[in-house]
């Protein structure tokens, strides 16, 4: 990939907005339609998002954090000091920040698919932390990524990619196997991948999770229709869809669908599709894993010698890995 350098901020110069857009239109008009997860996380998203994460019923998020707080010396022991901690979908960093002192990093790498969010958590790490050398990378590591020639601007300092939040859950297994495998090309000796996993668990609990009383969930699904709209043009009325969430067991998944409530005809840039009642959208997958085919997939992708740590309910998986 040919990168442009900025101070502090490297934009991937291959992921043009026009391909996104391509992606977001193509989606829309296939059949079934789809909307890739990334295109949640506008400003009105990632707020709801962090609405959703205080929820009740949003186990994952507090599950997760509580491992790191209760198991951060035994888990911070299987990484290397002096490292250079990239931080995949950094959003605002909080769940990095946590790791810098402990891990004690010499290096900071923020890589996100949003370049306003990225400056603030740059800022915000560098304020907090002046002695970690801070950077930040705008790319779309859904598609296979090239971090090479940044991290050998520091060759002595290993690479710990950290991947938290369960988001590898949106990608099906065959998808996160290539972003495994891309993820362990840039490790050897030293380096690791430290990551966070939502488990198999029961079907009423996860269903709950993105389905809860208050419909913030539905309100986040919803909301990328008007995403759709300002990035396409496009005329999605978001009351005409309902918010469906259930647990594909088949699958391992929980799928989120947006339903048309009835037939309509949406205008989509300068194409026209047509909504049959009951026909959905989907718009996010999130499978969940056992741990043991957790580690069947990092070994699939090649890593070895991996440590789990989970809570007490054994709802959350956190891995460290290596290449
Ligand atoms: C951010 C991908 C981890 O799958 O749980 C939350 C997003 N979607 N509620 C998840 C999400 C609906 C979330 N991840």
């Amino acid at each position: 990939a040919e990168t442009i350098r900025a101070p502090r901020l490297i934009i991937d110069a291959v992921d043009d907005h026009g391909a996104q857009l391509a992606e977001l239109r193509d989606g829309l008009l296939s059949r079934p339609a789809r909307i890739a997860p990334k295109f949640f996380y506008d400003e009105q998203g990632c707020a709801l998002y962090g609405a959703i994460c205080a929820l009740s019923e949003y186990y994952p998020t507090r599950t997760e954090i509580q491992i790191y707080e209760r198991c951060r010396r035994p888990i911070a022991a299987q990484l290397p000091p002096d490292g250079q901690w990239i931080d995949l979908g950094c959003g605002d960093g909080a769940k990095a920040r946590d790791w810098l002192g402990p891990a004690r990093v010499r290096r900071y790498i923020g890589v996100d698919f949003a370049a306003d969010w990225l400056k603030t958590t740059l800022a915000v790490t560098e304020q907090q932390f002046p002695g970690v050398d801070c950077l930040g990378v705008v790319t779309d590591f859904t598609r296979p990524f090239h971090l090479h020639p940044v991290l050998n601007d520091c060759p002595d300092a290993p690479p710990i990619f950290f991947y938290p939040g369960s988001s590898i859950g949106n990608f099906t297994p065959e998808d996160a196997l290539s972003l495994l495998r891309s993820i362990r090309s840039h490790l050897d000796g030293d380096g690791r991948l430290l990551i966070g996993v939502d488990l198999v668990k029961d079907t009423a609990t996860v269903e709950a999770a993105y389905d809860d009383a208050l419909g913030v969930t539905a309100a986040f699904n919803r909301n990328v229709l008007r995403v759709a709209n300002r990035l396409l043009d496009a005329d999605f009325e978001p009351h005409r869809f309902d918010h469906r969430a259930f647990f594909n067991a088949t699958e391992s998944r929980i799928e989120m669908h947006l339903a048309a409530s009835q037939g309509h005809d949406v205008r989509i840039g300068e194409h026209r599709r047509r909504f049959e009642a009951g026909e959905t959208i989907v718009t996010e997958y999130s499978y969940k894993y056992t741990p043991e085919r957790f580690c069947a997939l990092l070994a699939e992708a090649g890593y070895g010698n991996m440590h789990y740590w989970t809570d007490e309910r054994g709802w959350f998986g956190v891995f460290v890995a290596e290449a």
